[in-house]
């Protein structure tokens, strides 16, 4: 029995340091534009996600205040690339979320969360 744990407890800390390796070389989101938490004076013509290493976008959605679904009109960028864009239509003041879902080169998805305002008209 004694053996056996001693294996086990190889491959245990085997997996830790090969998951320690991955965490290192996961693809991870270095800017977007806008800011996470940007308040902006005009509706952003696009967003821009710019990332450690090349990634696919899997999908984006913006959300808006009111939790609804804001339709994109252009299609997802096709390529394998460090810098992403996404262009918007003309949104009118408000918040807005967007959830995106890209995969880095080695197949693990990242997924992440960017929230902004557009003010355009000076607040009451
Ligand atoms: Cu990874």
């Amino acid at each position: 029995m004694k053996i056996y744990k001693q294996v086990f407890l190889l491959i245990i800390s085997m997996g830790f340091v090969l998951n320690s390796s991955l965490v290192i070389a996961h693809t991870a989101v270095t800017i977007t534009v806008p800011k996470n938490g940007a308040v902006l004076s005009e509706s952003p013509k696009e967003i821009i996600l710019r990332f450690s290493d090349e990634a696919y976008l899997n999908s984006i959605s913006l959300i808006d205040e009111q939790g609804e679904v804001v339709p994109l009109t252009s299609s997802l960028p096709e390529a394998l690339a460090r810098r992403l864009s996404i262009s918007l239509p003309s949104l009118k003041d408000g918040s807005y979320t967007a959830l995106w879902s890209a995969e880095g080169t080695d197949t693990h998805v990242i997924q992440g969360e960017l929230s902004f305002s557009v003010e355009s008209l000076p607040q009451q």
